[in-house]
């Protein structure tokens, strides 16, 4: 499906799918639990689902002639590591704008694990107040025209790469790939389990799988469900035009599970944090508390509800992450953060 795109590398090649035997049995044996470790796919500052994306991206910011990547998310967002990572590996300058989506109280939390791997790597970041929004942003717009005013020529990338117009592109890529592997594996796998919230990664799957039909679960991290599934949507749509898909993208398609956000995005329950634990116990595979942490808690409660059949086969998909809160505070949610932002009319890279 993806022939007629350019591809730009950023990826050592197809990611290993793992069985996590050990965790599978502790759930009571009754599923068999696999791990795609997209986690481990670049030696680029640690990896993570954002390259699959941009490898799709790069090559339009680079047929732009623009010497700057300007993007934005979280102060301690995994996206803007790896778009800081893959500037210098391309040799362009590179501005973030970071927002305060997590409502923090350590004193180091703007300065340590992310934050300063971007700023190492050589990124002007931009700490700003603004809150949790998975939309296009007045504060990214603005570095974009600083950029311009400066003379320099930037190219804009959204929020974890995802409402760009070939956002989508990079987990089309991933359904062919596991596809390929089911057949040297010798089975496929009934539902897979991943974690959304700009949602390029589900939107991308829902696609890539579109012609299977099998059923696919995907847990919100968000806190903003509807929001995230209405974007998920969108971009599945615009994504299954680019690449023909033929088929109509249903609502039914996107199906996200909202019940284990809480208490809201950046902020792991108790559960979240048992499910991490059990992980790096079981298996050594470490997971974070703002994503995969919550896509951890959510497939094991799934398990333990009874809710995927005797014998079906789960993958469980890692989308990189890095730890990145030192201590944890009960903080309460702040629904002020949940406005939802106009959309951008003047790039037209954007959806
Ligand atoms: C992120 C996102 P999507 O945003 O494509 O839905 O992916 C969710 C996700 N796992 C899952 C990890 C480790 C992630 O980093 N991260 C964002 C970031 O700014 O880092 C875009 C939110």
């Amino acid at each position: 499906m993806l022939n007629k795109f350019e591809r730009y590398p950023l990826t050592f090649g197809p990611t290993p799918i793992e069985k996590l035997d050990r965790l599978g049995k502790h759930q009571g044996g009754k599923v068999e639990i696999y791990a795609k470790r997209e986690d481990c796919n670049s030696g680029l500052a640690f990896g993570g689902n954002k390259l699959r994306k941009l490898e799709y991206i790069i090559p339009a910011a680079i047929a732009s002639k623009a010497d700057t990547l300007v993007s934005i998310g979280g102060v301690q967002s995994n996206h803007t590591r790896m778009v800081a990572a893959v500037a210098a590996k391309i040799g362009m300058k590179c501005v973030l704008v970071q927002e305060s989506w997590v409502p923090h109280e350590d004193a180091g939390y703007d300065r340590v694990r992310n934050i300063l791997l971007s700023r190492i790597m050589g990124a002007e970041v931009r700490v700003v107040d603004e809150g949790f929004d998975i939309g296009i942003r007045g504060s990214w717009e603005a570095a974009l025209d600083e950029v311009k005013s400066r003379g320099g020529r930037p190219y804009a990338i959204p929020a974890g790469a995802s409402v760009h117009t070939l956002g989508g592109l990079g987990y089309v890529g991933f359904a062919e790939e596991v596809r390929a592997q089911e057949k040297q594996l010798g089975f496929g796998f009934d539902y897979i389990v991943v974690c959304t919230v700009t949602g390029s990664t589900q939107a991308g799957m829902v696609v890539g799988f579109a012609r299977d039909g099998r059923r696919r679960n995907v847990i919100d991290a968000s806190a903003t469900p509807a929001q995230a599934k209405a974007q998920v949507l969108k971009i599945a749509r615009h994504t299954s035009t680019l690449v023909e898909l033929g088929e109509e993208i249903d609502d039914d398609d996107v199906r996200l599970l909202e019940g284990y956000a809480y208490p809201s995005y950046g902020i792991p329950s108790e559960e979240t944090k048992e499910a991490i634990r059990l992980c790096a116990r079981l298996e050594g595979m470490i997971i974070d508390p703002v994503y995969e942490g919550k896509s951890m808690q959510g497939m094991i409660d799934l398990v333990q509800k009874g809710f995927f059949p005797e014998g079906s086969k789960v993958l469980y998909v890692h989308l990189g992450g890095v730890h990145r809160r030192s201590t944890v505070t009960a903080i309460p949610f702040a629904t002020a953060d949940l406005e939802i932002s106009a959309q951008s009319e003047h790039d037209p890279t954007l959806l």
